[in-house]
């Protein structure tokens, strides 16, 4: 294709300038072959320049998918009623003639795929502009890197970009014609009151052999910001490729005695409390949702692949989360969505303090108390996966680390999810194995408002991952495995559970809690603290809880609180042990033999247990 003669045709000069600056016909023909298909009224090139960033804002704006707030820099965003969560079920990996991927994916035949979406992208940005714009995933000019284009009409999702990731213009054009980026195509579609109205063609397609994602006919964050978990598959694929590690994790700085930060990661699915976890007051926040891991020099270091959250709002509130609730009410850019906006342009969310005001406008439109939807369910002020994009910035934790293109030294591994009835709220494993094995790779959690679909349901996660592993679970483990093999001084791995409820129902630990793990986790990193040895693994000593209660939370922790908290749960992990085994036996193909003689010896110690007991 000559592309130069198609830019000079569809773009102005000004745009055409920008574009001729990066010397790489690879990206230059994959912008030239998307406005030829998708047909867009003009296409705007998009810089690291001020100029460039103000002017998306504007646009969004001025299109109407975002609206000013009262509190200066506050917009908010609504997606369409149907179009709230990630969409699993139009999720879908191209898979090549010849390729085994995998039998846990949901895959479409690449060729079927691609005449699809064909179809679909044929001018549906007619009426639209197009928002070329690049980005870097991580740190720029960091081996942990990696450049993005990202194709949009919409500037609701290239203003959230704007905030979430490194602007990129001027590493591509350092750069010059490298192959080595990512390529995301989205168009929003036919809109109507400025949400997507072709759900029905709602695709979100992945081809991890191009490096590319095509996302169509939808607006919500998790399925339209390519760089979040679009990207988040890609870099899974080719993470495995290099050896490296791409990871549903948040990255923290926990502050222990004298003066000392030890980085922690932590894994957890959606709504979990992994954005909870790493905004804690106190403690120092480099991410809250995707890392990159590389082993250097025998350590693990990792990076933010963000510089912002696009993170859940319901049941923020000023006591459990002081630093995002301090942002949330200053100045400053944050984009809301799918929360409830009063006439006074305030912001209403579920678990939001103060009154439920009694009228507003959410994604259902006009809204009073007691509105039912067509089926007759009442809807809520604010969707339970309403959210906030913010820049890590504008929170007065943020560690002085986030932009080290080296990464920080990660000490500790966190793995947790919802679990009301099997482990404990914080436990240490034997070693690297047995970590990535029993808590990693074992990972349960039940299901839910971050992905459409019934919640409450008891779901395998393996390292809080699965919804965007890209590769075999399988090959996930044993790349998990293998990382540790070559590492002199492996990170620490712990699991945690934030949702252990006794047989009442009800929560044996309050929000607050967290703050005590994490101390005694840090602690333990240094060898700082002893343990006691359970079946599953290493626990906290009650003395030790007891002083850590009183120096963080001035709480005074009793004997029977810890006897009802880290009582092992013998016959539930037994069962637990049951479930995973069969699950890798009949459902995870190739599963590393390991995986099944780490779980059976634990199944072994647990009988054991059970019979002294
Ligand atoms: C998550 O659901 O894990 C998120 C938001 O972080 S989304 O972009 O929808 O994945
Ligand atoms: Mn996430």
């Amino acid at each position: 294709m000559d592309t130069t003669n198609l830019f000079k045709t569809r773009l102005s000069e000004k745009d055409f300038g920008k574009l001729a600056r990066i010397n790489n016909p690879k990206l230059l023909q994959f912008v030239a072959k998307y406005i030829e298909l998708c047909n867009p009224d003009t296409v705007f090139i998009c810089t690291d320049s001020a100029e460039d960033r103000i002017y998306i804002e504007q646009e969004a704006i001025r299109t109407g998918e975002e609206r000013m707030l009262a509190v200066p820099g506050q917009t908010v965003h609504f997606d369409g009623y149907y179009d709230q969560a990630r969409d699993k079920k139009n999720t879908k990996f191209f898979l090549s003639e010849g390729v085994d991927l995998s039998s846990n994916l949901n895959l479409i035949d690449k060729q079927k795929g691609l005449k699809e979406i064909n179809t679909i992208f044929k001018d549906i940005m007619k009426g639209h502009k197009l928002y070329v714009l690049f980005f870097c995933l991580g740190p720029c000019g960091s081996e942990f890197s990696i450049p993005c284009i990202q194709l949009t009409d919409s500037p609701y999702v290239a203003h959230s970009e704007q905030l979430l990731y490194r602007a990129g213009y001027e590493e591509f054009v350092r750069l010059g014609p490298s192959d080595r980026f990512f390529k995301f195509v989205h168009s929003e579609g036919e809109l109507e009151n400025n949400v997507s109205k072709n759900i029905e063609k709602r695709r979100i397609y992945i081809d991890t052999e191009e490096d590319i994602v095509y996302s169509m006919n939808t607006q919500y964050g998790g399925n339209t910001i390519g760089l979040k978990k679009l990207a988040m598959r890609l870099a899974i694929s080719l993470a495995s490729k290099e050896g490296w590690l791409t990871e549903h994790m948040f990255i923290m700085g926990v502050h222990g005695p004298n003066n000392r930060t030890t980085y922690f990661t932590g894994a957890f699915p959606s709504l979990c409390g992994k954005t909870a976890t790493a905004l804690l007051e106190n403690e120092t926040v480099v991410g809250d949702d995707i890392a990159y891991l590389r082993n250097k020099d025998g350590m693990v270091r990792a990076v933010n692949v963000e510089k912002g959250i696009f993170g859940i709002i319901q049941n923020v509130n000023s006591v459990d989360d002081p630093v995002l609730w301090g942002a949330l009410n200053s100045p400053g850019q944050i984009i809301f969505s799918n929360v409830l906006v009063t006439e006074e342009g305030g912001t209403y969310w579920i678990g939001k303090e103060g009154k439920v005001p009694q009228r507003g406008i959410n994604y259902s439109g006009e809204w009073t108390p007691g509105k039912k939807d067509t089926k007759g369910r009442e809807i809520k002020p604010s969707h339970p996966n309403a959210r906030f994009t913010v820049e890590l910035k504008l929170l007065k934790n943020m560690d002085a680390q986030i932009d080290n293109p080296e990464g920080v030294a990660i000490k500790g591994i966190v793995y947790g999810g919802r679990d009301h009835d099997t482990w404990v709220p914080v436990e240490e494993s034997f070693d690297w194995v047995h970590g990535i094995i029993t808590k990693g790779a074992c990972l349960e959690s039940e299901t839910t408002a971050a992905t459409l679909g019934k919640e409450g349901v008891r779901k395998h996660n393996p390292m809080a991952n699965l919804d965007f592993l890209s590769i075999p679970i399988a090959k996930y483990v044993q790349d998990n495995l293998n990382f540790g093999k070559g590492l002199k001084n492996p990170p620490t791995i712990f699991s945690v559970n934030y949702f252990l409820r006794d047989a009442n129902g009800e929560f044996l630990n309050s929000k607050a809690d967290k703050k005590v793990w994490l101390k005694w986790m840090e602690l333990r990193v240094h060898k700082e603290v002893e343990a006691v040895e359970t079946s599953t693994g290493l626990i906290p000593k009650y003395q030790d809880l007891k002083r850590l209660f009183k120096e963080v939370l001035n709480k005074d922790y009793s004997e029977d609180s810890y006897k009802k908290q880290f009582t092992l749960k013998v016959k539930e992990n037994l069962a637990k042990i049951d479930r995973l085994m069969n699950i890798y036996k009949k459902k995870v193909p190739n599963t590393p033999h390991i995986v099944f003689k780490v779980l059976e010896e634990q199944k072994q110690r647990l009988n054991k247990a059970k019979n002294k007991k």
